[in-house]
């Protein structure tokens, strides 16, 4: 229909867009992230979020967490890296993420402006990040490289000072204003979860069920979002590839040896390897 691009992001585009490694390859190649996440209370969001990126193929993730949660990150997952949460220097980063399980305490927001402003590299907002971004919204259309942001509807509503069911019954055309608007790719979540450019173009995953409802899922798919943005060359298809990875993986739990009750953000990470061997 006129004027209207909106496409179903299938199997067939992912095999088409996901890149092959260059055998000369070096960690460098694959991008260097850094994410900012977890808290006291939340430590695991910052695990799955950087579990699921390391699984995706991250050159080199460093982590940001709070003092305390450091030891919990290096002994799960001793391929992070650690940078204190008051240094001040993204360089050398071609990527940041920020949000799962940061907390909404005022301090944060100081962590999201400045990724915000860091407008060289792509970034990532999920979660409390997209919390603190309401009260600085004008600095993402100064961004050279567009943000992606992963709003649940709950969080887009907030965003938008809409209600929930003001968000799910137009679904396309708010996710359409906000990204046109705001110069940003959103991902808004959810069943069929649509994925828009800043330009307007949109994409509807089909994969995933309701085996992702469960705290956890959203950060695994920040992971894979983050890993995937540093190692393709088109935006869109990094984007779109995450979400549709992310929901295939819950896909293939509930077709072999789960139910859709009973599978965990940790599940989700460790299929990840089977069906991205049958991506590849
Ligand atoms: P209700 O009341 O449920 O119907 P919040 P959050 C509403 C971290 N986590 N999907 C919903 O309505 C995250 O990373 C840490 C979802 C409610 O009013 C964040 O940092 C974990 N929500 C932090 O917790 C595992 C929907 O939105 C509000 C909705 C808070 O994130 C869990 C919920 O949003 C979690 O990931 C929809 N389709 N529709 C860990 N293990 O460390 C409406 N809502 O308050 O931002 O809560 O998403 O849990
Ligand atoms: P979050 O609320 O941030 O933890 O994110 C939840 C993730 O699970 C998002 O990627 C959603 O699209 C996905 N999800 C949640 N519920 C469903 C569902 N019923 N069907 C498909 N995907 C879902
Ligand atoms: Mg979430």
């Amino acid at each position: 229909s006129l004027g209207i691009r909106r496409k179903v992001w299938q199997r067939e585009d992912i095999m088409r867009t996901l890149p092959r490694r260059d055998p000369f390859s070096h960690k460098g190649s694959h991008g260097k992230g850094l994410l900012i996440a977890g808290s006291q209370q939340m430590p695991g969001a910052a695990f799955f979020a950087a579990k699921a990126a390391l699984r995706s193929g991250i050159g080199l993730l460093k982590v940001s967490v709070p003092d305390q949660v450091r030891p919990i990150i290096a002994a799960h997952l001793p391929e992070t890296m650690f940078m204190p949460r008051t240094a001040a220097d993204f360089q050398g980063l071609s990527g940041l993420a920020v949000g799962p399980g940061l907390g909404r305490e005022p301090e944060q927001a100081a962590l999201v402006r400045r990724v915000l402003e860091y407008e060289e590299i792509p970034c990532v907002i999920d979660a409390d990040g997209i919390y603190h971004l309401k009260s600085m919204l004008d600095l993402l259309r100064e961004r050279r490289i567009p943000a992606v942001l992963s709003p649940h509807p709950g969080e887009m509503a907030h965003l938008l000072d809409l209600s929930v069911k003001d968000v799910e019954v137009s679904r396309f055309n708010v996710s359409k204003a906000f990204a046109e608007k705001y110069h940003v790719y959103l991902v808004l979540k959810g069943k069929n979860t649509i994925i828009t450019a800043p330009d307007g173009e949109q994409a509807v995953n089909v994969t995933g069920n309701a085996a992702l409802a469960k705290g956890g899922s959203g950060d695994v798919l920040t992971g894979i979002l983050f890993a995937f943005l540093l190692q393709h060359r088109r935006m869109m298809d990094a984007v779109c590839n995450a979400v549709y990875l992310h929901g295939a993986v819950a896909d293939d739990l509930v077709r072999s040896g789960h139910s859709m009750l009973d599978v965990l953000a940790s599940d989700l990470i460790d299929r990840i390897p089977p069906v991205l061997h049958h991506l590849y």
